[in-house]
């Protein structure tokens, strides 16, 4: 919302940004009263890692004196517009994958997101600032990383999403609500893109004329896929939407990609975009918003170690067209992540969070270089998907 407690957010970022918290630590106590929690609430703390929501760790006290964590959720609702139907797809991948699990011996608690429903069992509880929460138990003993920091970790995060894809096999995509419609639609978000150089909202059109120039040349890029999906050549499957690297948990005992989270994007798509924009987030040797491009290189070994890993076990459900474009999504998902960041900076940082003065700019810069590297590989990149397939 562009109005928080009476302050309007774009007036002064960091001032409200603080008072927000300042605001919600307050409240906290109050607005997880209205869920489930085994125990008595001690603390929250803020968690800052997300571009959309809003994310903090509560603890609390359990009848055996031993703390219980849970993550506590602000759902953005001017970008999820129906949180009813948002949780809904979330309660259903849960159970089903859930359910898995358990048939193996696991524990799904552990293994996927567990909502944990509020008094009145809903899965969310909206607030008296029409604000909407939801919440989760806390997965222990694992933990997500910004950037990866050894190449192991993308060997076994690729084979956590190649069998989060496959325990979503044999759900029915229509079950699911299009959370939001066309979101890896490549080409759209390519004419949205051209929408905002025209309308020059924020009038910075002129001062990023090359970065422009390198995506409008790369327009039939941006209909490949989409294509392929339409001529039926690429099925539509359950997907994430959202697989970067800070998604996947990681066992801090063992290293393995245990829980793939964040699943507000989970719908239809394509395994290519999950593919693809894992590589986007985590064959790179910085952080996605790094400003000296002198860091930012996509790196083979850690494509080659996703690849492996992913293939592994995702790679007898993909068929021929996936797998001929494996290498080519890395690329296009990260130009059309570039496309995003730049069309927010054109609209006046109007969707992603920001917290720097030309954040999404840099972003974009940075989305740019990464996409410059996989066209200077593209060759080899292919030679690794063939080595694995
Ligand atoms: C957010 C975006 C994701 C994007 C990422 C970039 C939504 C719902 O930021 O698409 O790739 O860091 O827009 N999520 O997670």
């Amino acid at each position: 919302p562009e109005q928080w407690y009476g302050v309007t957010y774009r007036e002064d970022r960091d001032f409200v940004k603080n008072a927000i918290s300042r605001m919600k630590a307050y409240r906290l106590k109050e607005l997880v009263k209205h869920f489930q929690l085994e125990g008595k609430f001690l603390k929250g703390i803020g968690h800052n890692s997300g571009h959309i929501n809003d994310t903090f760790v509560i603890e609390v006290l359990n009848l055996e004196g031993r703390i219980k964590r849970y993550i506590f959720q602000r759902i953005n609702t001017k970008i999820f517009n129906n949180p009813e139907k948002l949780m809904e797809n979330i309660e259903k991948i849960t159970t089903h994958i859930g359910k898995k699990v358990e048939a193996l011996g696991g524990d799904p608690l552990r293994e996927t997101l567990t909502i944990v429903k509020t008094l009145d069992g809903k899965n969310f509880y909206v607030d008296e600032d029409n604000e909407v929460w939801r919440m989760y138990h806390y997965i222990e003993g694992a933990k997500t990383y910004m950037k990866v920091e050894k190449p192991e970790h993308m060997y076994k995060t690729g084979k956590a999403l190649g069998k989060f894809q496959k325990q979503l096999s044999d759900f029915p995509v229509e079950d699911l609500y299009d959370t939001l419609p066309n979101f890896h639609n490549t080409a759209m978000r390519f004419e949205n893109f051209k929408r905002a150089l025209e309308n020059n909202r924020a009038g910075r059109v002129d001062l990023v004329r090359d970065e422009i120039q390198f995506i409008l040349s790369r327009e039939k890029d941006t209909r490949v896929l989409i294509d392929l999906l339409e001529k039926g050549k690429l099925p539509l499957r359950v997907t994430h939407n959202d697989t970067k690297f800070n998604n996947i948990m990681i066992d801090e005992a063992t290293d393995e990609g245990i829980a793939v989270i964040d699943l507000d994007t989970v719908m239809g798509g394509l395994s290519l975009y999950d593919f693809g924009d894992s590589m986007r987030s985590g064959a790179t040797t910085a952080l996605e918003d790094e400003e000296d491009l002198s860091k930012v290189n996509f790196s083979m070994e850690l494509f080659e170690e996703y690849t492996r890993g992913f293939l592994e076990t995702a790679g007898d459900t993909l068929n021929k067209e996936e797998l001929d474009h494996l290498a080519f999504s890395a690329k296009v998902i990260t130009l059309e992540q570039a496309i995003r960041f730049l069309g927010d900076y054109l609209d006046g940082d109007i969707y992603y969070k920001i917290s720097k003065e030309n954040h999404n700019l840099i972003r974009a810069r940075n989305q740019i270089k990464l996409v410059k590297d996989m066209e200077a590989n593209m060759e080899s990149m292919k030679d690794i998907v063939n080595k694995y397939r």
